[in-house]
């Protein structure tokens, strides 16, 4: 039986990390079909497990794959290299291949400059694909059949036609047997078991500095409710994992089959916690249910805000208006379910004053958790020719939303990081300041969180600093430390 280690590429950048321990889902699915068809897989998380290069060395020693694949969206492609590159160091006979967004469609740069360590790209959903791609090599049959590849060959790229979606999402065998669970877990939920599950997958909108609705194509397909909530109730059953982690771009655009799947977690008492992400225009659709989320445990809801400026907005092609938000991330707090957002910040045209006033509106808008991001280039993305004349850096590793990689016209690029650090900051000690108008739930939680971000993150330098009197006085009074 041959045997394919699954490695996820040992990057990190200091921001999610700080809440949990996350898994690799799309490993779990990748795995449950190559073991259905005959294969052996390991998923071995070495970015979670924090290993460095000479641990994955001696775990590829040790457990002789035929096959090393890995993942990369365009902030991990630089580490998933070195670790294909690692493997045929090792045995130059190992089938080295990459999957995710960032080999999707930079292939041409990645098999021009890599060949030698990349044998093969799968390109697109990955399932049958990676199965039929191994098939095809271990029978010596011809790989130029197999849709959804790319590979140099005689110093030519070969890029097969592109795969249609797989139609039944349900009928995908999921390997969670594979996962060394004892690390996995949510900071901020004691004793926790942290899962991350798709529900879905796709979104249909148009944002032009994301990459995920170019790599599913505007295309959405949701798993049945049914089929979802008995793998929830599975995995609490089985692994005890508590917290769940939506992957999902968007897992509320069925009103109908999201419904479902609260209704169905409340029936069921499955008392899951959920966190997810979804859109501001699902959450003003659901006001009339969000009583539902509530019941069924939604822990957690992000929702994109990207700008508070409508303008900005409009370039993202959001899609959305800046009051909207405002009102999505009301009716979430209304009901005490902790609200993030995000700012993309760090735009050409940003200053400091810019800058500052989107913490201005952040503190209005009233979020839990707000995060301000450096708007990241993607070179696939439909925003890229519009930043490139901007772009400070080609080092793939910093293009993670924290790091900037655009230089604004009228800043240095050290001006935009500091200008970052000091909007967190500055958000941060306006929300300890009304940590004794919060739930008290909310309040564990804040601290918890801030006790992570100001000590255990990227964030931890800016956070550092002078806490201003006022906040001091209420943290006395209210006998927390942070
Ligand atoms: C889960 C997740 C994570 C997890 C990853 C856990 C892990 N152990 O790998 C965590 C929380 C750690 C994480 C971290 C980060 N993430 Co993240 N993350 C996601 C999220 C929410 C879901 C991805 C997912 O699981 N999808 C479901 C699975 C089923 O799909 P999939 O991963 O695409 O896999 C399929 C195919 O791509 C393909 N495939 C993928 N890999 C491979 C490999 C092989 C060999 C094959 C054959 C096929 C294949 O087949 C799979 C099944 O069909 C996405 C957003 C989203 N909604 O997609 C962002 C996302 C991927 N993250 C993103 C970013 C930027 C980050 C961070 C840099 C953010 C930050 N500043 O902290 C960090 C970097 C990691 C780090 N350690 O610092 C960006 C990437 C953008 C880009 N185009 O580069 C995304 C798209 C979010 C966004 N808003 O833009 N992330
Ligand atoms: S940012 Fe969210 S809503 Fe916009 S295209 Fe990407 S996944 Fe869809």
């Amino acid at each position: 039986m041959k045997r394919v280690l699954l490695i996820t590429p040992p990057y990190h950048s200091g921001v999610i990390e700080t809440a949990g321990v996350w898994l690799n889902v799309g490993f779990v699915y990748i795995a449950g079909s190559l073991r259905s068809a005959g294969y052996d897989p390991i998923i071995y998380d070495a970015m979670s497990n924090w290993h460095g290069y000479e641990e994955i060395a001696r775990t590829m020693e040790s457990l002789k794959p035929d096959v090393v694949a890995t993942t990369a969206f365009t902030a991990e492609i630089v580490d998933a290299l070195k670790v294909l590159k690692l493997a045929k160091d090792i045995n130059p006979r190992i089938v080295t291949v990459i999957g995710n967004v960032h080999p999707t469609f930079c292939y041409e740069e990645i098999l021009r400059e890599h060949h030698k360590c990349v044998d093969f790209i799968v390109r697109g959903e990955g399932e049958e694909t990676m199965v039929e791609l191994l098939n095809a090599l271990f029978a010596e049959a011809d790989k130029s059949k197999v849709q959804g590849i790319a590979y140099s060959e005689d110093g030519e790229i070969v890029v097969t036609p592109p795969r249609g979606f797989i139609k039944d999402l349900d009928s995908l065998p999921m390997a969670w047997d594979l996962i060394s669970w004892p690390i996995y877990t949510y900071k901020p939920a004691d004793n926790s078991v942290l899962a991350i599950v798709s529900s879905s997958r796709g979104c249909n909108q148009q944002c032009s500095f994301c990459s995920q609705q170019l790599f599913w194509q505007r295309h959405w397909r949701g798993r049945s409710a049914e089929n979802f909530v008995n793998e929830l109730e599975h995995l609490r059953n089985v692994y005890g994992v508590d917290v769940v982690m939506i992957s999902d771009e968007t897992p509320t655009l069925s009103r109908e089959r999201w419904e479902r799947i609260l209704d169905l977690k409340i029936e069921r008492g499955l008392d899951t916690k959920l966190l997810l992400e979804t859109r501001v225009d699902d959450i003003l659709r659901d006001e009339d249910i969000m009583w539902k989320y509530k019941n069924a445990n939604v822990d957690h809801i992000y929702v994109g805000v990207e700008s508070t400026s409508q303008a900005t907005l409009d370039i993202f092609k959001k899609n959305i208006k800046v009051e909207e938000s405002k009102r999505a991330l009301e009716i979430i707090n209304e009901y005490d379910i902790v609200s993030e957002t995000s700012f993309v910040l760090g735009m050409p045209e940003d200053t400091k004053e810019s800058i500052r006033n989107s913490v201005e509106l952040a503190k209005y808008y009233a979020p839990d958790l707000a995060f301000f991001l450096a708007i990241a280039p993607w070179p696939y993305s439909d925003i890229y020719s519009e930043l490139k004349p901007y772009i400070g850096t080609r080092d793939y590793s910093k293009y993670n939303l924290v790091e900037p990689v655009i230089k604004p016209k009228g800043m240095t690029l050290d001006e935009l990081r500091n200008e970052l650090g000091r909007a967190s900051r500055e958000f941060y000690m306006h929300k300890l300041l009304t940590l004794d108008r919060m739930s008290s739930r909310k309040r564990d939680f804040m601290i918890k969180v801030v006790n992570l971000i100001a000590t255990d993150s990227y964030l931890a330098k800016d956070m550092k600093g002078t806490i201003p009197e006022e906040v001091k006085r209420l943290l006395e009074r209210m006998s927390i430390k942070i």
